[in-house]
């Protein structure tokens, strides 16, 4: 499974000491490099198990600032992919000549099985577990990770031998990748997002259109037609595209048609899926499950393991998740919806009447969609985080909001404008790093704040 690379000896500076650089810096040591770790948080901001691991290991940290000089004097500069390529002691280095790649990367260096990547701004968590169950359904033994949390590395270091990658590909990763060669790759779609990191929309869109840069002859290209940028790529010609929308098209390898997935391959008759055992909710999802299907086909499953996958799959946390019901009052948590179209997908997704919850950290771009999303739907909207001016621009006088400062007040102002039927909606529109660790922190607390509500209702 694994490739050879030459690493003993090797000076290499690994940037950022999150999941995936705390991976990369204990392989490279075990494995002979001579490794520094340079985070610009200070040693307080880490648990110390957490750092008495790293030093066990004879890796060097530098803690609270990257110092030019370390990076100057690197054989390798390995990136996490929080840390934006383009700062100051990585340029330098880069101008020097010194190899600069991300932890995505060497993991690909070193592996050698067949892959899938999935990537696109919102779905690829989703889309890249469906998967991976679609697959595990004919027998293989299937690694899931990347973006979706577990580091690739976490694959070449870890005992247990696989079958077959299905790997999240998150955009970041993608800028400091170039050995990534997918059987097959998927792009769900490409809304504005991450504009705090890249130049404009199009930087973005060609990042994510790294995924198939170096695919084989032969290897499939999964896109969504519905999506206006989407539709516009042509892959090179020596690849197998498979598109797939919500309504028919000769061109079309996948569509929806009477409750059902119609999948039709190059060469091969139609087949067609039963969405009636289907437990996600909104049109998203069935687009998502689409790009899944065509995936799974094209890497050789056959309908039974599909179909099984759709009838078993429950979603993953913290994404459209249903956290519970008190006094009639529905509570949704999408704290994965990070982006502004990802959360104009949630609110589109219900019937009932919502209160959101939404803000954070803003990432650049417009609230535009969201609010065209929330009119007529939207009841009201409570505003937390560093963007709840912005959002209360954007939504003055199309819904009416509240300010809350913490997440218990933001769940409280929600419960006192909801009413039996209506749904209270977490679907922030931003990202969390503003008053969470992460976006799954700020679940737990939506979700803990709500269910506080609901032990009261018992009680009542
Ligand atoms: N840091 C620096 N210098 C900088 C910037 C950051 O030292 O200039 C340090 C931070 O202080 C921190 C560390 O880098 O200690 C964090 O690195 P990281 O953000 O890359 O975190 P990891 O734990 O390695 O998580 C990453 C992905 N995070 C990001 O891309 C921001 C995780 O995706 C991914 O699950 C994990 O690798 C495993 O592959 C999360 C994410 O938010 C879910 N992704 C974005 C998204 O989905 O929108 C792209």
């Amino acid at each position: 499974m694994e490739k050879g690379l030459n690493i003993r000896g090797k000076r290499v500076v690994v940037v950022g000491l999150g999941r995936s650089g705390s991976a990369a810096a204990l392989w490279l040591s075990k494995r002979g490099a001579v490794v520094t770790v340079s985070d610009l948080r200070p040693a307080s901001d880490f648990p110390s198990d957490a750092l008495q691991e790293i030093r066990d290991a004879g890796i060097l940290l530098e803690l609270g600032g990257h110092a030019a000089d370390t990076f100057l004097h690197a054989d390798w500069i390995v990136l996490s992919p929080g840390v934006p390529p383009e700062i100051e002691p990585i340029r330098s280095a880069r101008n020097r000549g010194i190899s600069v790649f991300g932890e995505m990367e060497l993991a690909c260096r070193l592996l050698d099985i067949p892959m899938a990547g999935v990537t696109g701004t919102n779905g690829k968590s989703t889309v890249t577990a469906l998967l991976g169950e679609m697959l595990r359904n004919r027998g293989e033994r299937v690694f899931v990770g990347g973006n979706i949390g577990t580091p690739l590395m976490d694959l070449v270091t870890g005992r247990r031998a696989y079958d077959r990658g299905v790997i999240e590909v998150s955009s970041f990763q993608l800028d400091t990748m170039e050995s990534f060669q997918p059987e097959v790759s998927v792009i769900l779609n490409v809304s504005p997002d991450h504009l705090d990191r890249y130049q404009d929309y199009e930087a973005y869109v060609q990042s994510k259109l790294r995924i198939f840069r170096h695919q084989r002859p032969g290897d499939a290209v999964v896109l969504n037609d519905d999506d206006p940028r989407l539709q516009k790529v042509e892959p090179a010609g020596h690849l197998r595209v498979l598109r797939y929308g919500v309504e028919e098209a000769p061109h079309r390898a996948a569509w929806i048609g009477e409750g059902r997935v119609i999948a039709r391959l190059p060469d091969a008759g139609p087949v067609s899926f039963s969405l009636a055992g289907f437990a996600l909710p909104g049109e998203h999802n069935r687009e998502n499950l689409m790009a899944a299907v065509l995936a799974a086909m094209a890497m050789g499953a056959g309908r039974d393991a599909v179909q099984k996958g759709i009838d078993r799959f429950r979603g993953l946390p913290h994404r459209l998740e249903f956290v519970g019901r008190a006094k009639g009052v529905a509570f949704y948590d999408d704290s994965k919806a990070t982006n502004v179209d990802a959360a104009a997908r949630a609110v589109e997704s219900f019937e009932q009447p919502l209160v959101l919850i939404a803000g954070g950290r803003h990432k650049g771009g417009d609230y535009g969609p969201l609010v065209r999303a929330a009119r007529g739907r939207v009841k009201g909207a409570v505003f937390l985080g560093e963007a709840r001016r912005l959002l209360a621009e954007a939504f003055d006088g199309a819904v009416p909001y509240r300010i809350a400062g913490t997440m218990d007040e933001a769940v409280s102002e929600s419960i006192a404008q909801a009413g039996p039927g209506d749904v209270i909606l977490l679907a922030p529109a931003c990202s969390s790093f503003d008053m969470f660790q992460d976006y799954a922190h700020r679940g737990r607390a939506f979700s803990e704040a709500a269910r506080r509500f609901m032990d009261g209702d018992e009680e009542a």
